[in-house]
């Protein structure tokens, strides 16, 4: 039986690390192949992999929805194929995480402290993160050049990693408009740095990795990518109240976005609620590089009841979405955004 687990999933993974290893047209050293083996092990497999896992999930689903093949497994192919666009997927999101790391000045990472932060690596981490970026064009080369939807997937993750690279560069800009005035921060501002810099990657990418490999047009499902769009956004502001106020135990990771002046889901619901009062509160704390300064924001984020408010938002976007998913056409495409929504909602980490 062909099923995409957990360590099936993994065991792509060193497939594909060494055939990069081995690659010439990096024309690799010994010294480098070894660094770049510890910098892709480092980076690349330690996270949920989510995101990886879901283009065999939505695959699986589709197939059995759209060619009446109910409970017939994936054939080995299938689920190799599928396992190499969600780790794509994963080696994109490494390269993302990487660099965002070191540009929101973080400390640690999926339970360890950040690559750029670790000895003999500083800066030489940005170049590791174009390593990786670089790595995805070749693992697609390799394994799909030769399919009829070759050229469509290459144009969809670059079109993907656009959106991402404005979304970062939206996300890091706003911060010099809300460093000089913290009341510009509104949700129009926070949905456009989300949609772009998370949903389209976390949420699109994986679902059209699955279409087009399913032989279908992504164009024809236009509506499809409206709700997953609204699920990344909705994931992202969980994101934001992670950052805050999950335990670094747990979500492997130390909030930074006060320290960071970043325009959040918690900022700009505390910009509407407070009063005059709190509002200085905010001015002189926000965006400071001091723990005194972070404790106070919190503090005022949990006088406002912030969470309790972040909790009905929740509620909203699940009866939202759910409506959405009930409302779509393909019931194959409406499975698989259900199974998406299900490991969302209400995530702590
Ligand atoms: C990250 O946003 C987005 C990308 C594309 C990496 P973020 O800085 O809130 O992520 P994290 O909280 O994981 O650092
Ligand atoms: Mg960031
Ligand atoms: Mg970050
Ligand atoms: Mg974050």
């Amino acid at each position: 039986m062909a099923e995409t687990t957990q360590p099936k999933f993994h065991s792509v993974y060193s497939v594909l690390k060494a055939e990069l290893l081995q690659d010439p047209v990096f024309d690799l050293t010994d010294e480098s192949r070894k660094w770049v083996d510890r910098m892709m092990d480092y980076n690349v497999p330690g996270g949920k992999c989510n995101r990886g896992l879901s283009v065999s999930d939505s695959y699986k689903l589709m197939k059995e929805l759209t060619d009446h093949k109910k409970g017939k497994e994936l054939s080995d192919d299938e689920v190799f194929l599928s396992s190499v666009l969600g780790w794509c997927i994963e080696w994109m999101q490494a390269c993302a995480l990487l660099l965002d790391d070191i540009m929101d000045s973080s400390h640690t990472r999926r339970g360890h402290i950040c690559w750029y932060k670790q000895p003999k690596v500083g800066m030489i981490a940005i170049n590791d993160g174009l390593m990786l970026r670089n790595h995805v064009p070749r693992i697609l080369r390799k394994h799909f050049r030769t399919k009829p939807y070759y050229l469509e997937l290459l144009d969809l993750f670059h079109e993907v990693e656009c959106q991402t690279v404005a979304g970062q560069m939206i996300d890091l800009i706003t911060t010099l408009l809300g460093e000089a005035d913290l009341s510009e921060y509104k949700y129009p501002i926070h949905e456009r740095i989300v949609v772009a810099k998370t949903a389209y990657y976390s949420f699109y990418l994986p679902v059209a990795c699955a279409l087009l490999m399913s032989g279908e047009k992504l164009e024809t499902h236009s509506g499809m990518k409206d709700i997953l769009i609204e699920m990344g956004t909705y994931f992202q502001a969980q994101d934001d109240v992670i950052d805050c106020f999950g335990d670094p135990e747990v979500i492997g990771k130390i909030g930074t976005d006060i320290e960071d002046c970043k325009c959040t889901w918690l900022v700009v619901k505390a910009l509407e609620l407070c009063d005059e009062e709190q509002k200085k509160i905010l001015y002189d704390n926000y965006g400071k590089d001091d723990p005194d300064c972070v404790a106070k924001v919190k503090e005022l984020y949990k006088t406002l009841k912030i969470q309790e408010i972040f909790e009905e938002y929740e509620t909203k976007e699940y009866e939202k979405l759910t409506k959405s998913i009930d409302a779509y056409p393909s019931k194959a495409v409406g499975a698989v955004l259900k199974s998406f929504l299900a490991k969302i909602y209400r995530r702590h980490y």
